[in-house]
């Protein structure tokens, strides 16, 4: 199974992205497979993935810019994720595991490769249930209008770690579907994609156990975790969230700045 990353121009990923390709390499050798999903055409990223050896894959989005919302400009990279059923490059592979680039493999994750989620398995996040001021959100498909309960209480996944079951969602037009409902539901969101796959996908997303996605935050992360999620505070970060830089975010921060070379480390002021 392939480890696939997405990226956009924001140039704090291209560290993150060696960081996490270095660690996902470290923990398992080199010849686990990954790819990095890209719609754009900055040099510096090209030159990034040809020196860490990680394969592109460029894609123009369905959800181009052009149709997001321009408060979601600063973060185009994130809704990639949500069209990888659709990447030329994944057409062979039924299940991916996607990872944000804020992420580090600090223990195997061979395990993952033998789940099959019906749709999707993610982690939950830490927060409190909640209710949309919607009961359902609507969208229209080949001429046809349809309804999408919401999955009231709707308990919060994590879209950092998705274990996509690809081939399902290329089955029956299920990718097609979603795309219609993120396009005409964009506008209602909170969190990004994050919420397009919560609020769509709903009870049909398969819980994954915290220690695929366990940020540094939480007490158990050093003894758990086996991808460590940057959720919060970057590791180069001093004084953002100062509530999130307790128990484990120490720690793993220098865990993360070991994968990087002395003079990698240099444009971070520590
Ligand atoms: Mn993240």
């Amino acid at each position: 199974m392939k480890v696939v990353f997405c990226i956009d121009d924001n140039p704090a990923y291209l560290s993150l992205l060696k960081v996490a390709v270095r660690s996902l390499r470290s923990v398992h050798g080199a010849e686990i497979s990954c790819l990095c999903v890209y719609a754009g055409q900055d040099k510096r990223v090209f030159e990034t993935l040809e020196n860490e050896a990680v394969p592109l894959a460029r894609y123009s989005p369905r959800l181009s810019p052009d149709l997001l919302p321009d408060r979601f400009h600063r973060c185009l990279g994130c809704f990639l994720k949500l069209e990888l059923a659709l990447v030329p490059e994944l057409a062979q592979d039924a299940y991916v595991l996607y990872c944000d680039v804020d992420v580090l493999f600090f223990r195997p994750i061979i395990e993952l490769f033998g789940l099959a989620p019906k749709y999707m398995g993610m982690a939950r996040e830490a927060t409190a249930p909640f209710f949309h001021e919607y009961q359902a959100l609507e969208y229209e498909f080949q001429g046809r209008k349809c309804f999408v309960p919401m999955p009231f209480p709707i308990w919060t996944f994590s879209s950092g770690v998705v274990l996509f079951n690809l081939q399902r969602l290329r089955h029956r037009s299920v990718v097609e579907h979603f795309l219609a409902f993120c396009r005409q539901n964009v506008d209602r969101i909170g969190n990004l994609d994050q919420s397009l796959l919560n609020y769509f996908f709903g009870k049909r997303i398969s819980r994954l156990a915290d220690r695929w996605n366990r940020p540094p935050y939480q007490s158990d992360c050093l003894d758990t975790a086996h991808i460590v999620h940057f959720h919060g505070p970057k590791p180069w970060e001093k004084t953002a969230f100062p509530d999130l830089r307790i128990n484990c975010f120490e720690t793993m921060r220098d865990v993360w700045f070991s994968y990087l070379r002395e003079d990698e480390k240099k444009r971070f002021v520590l």
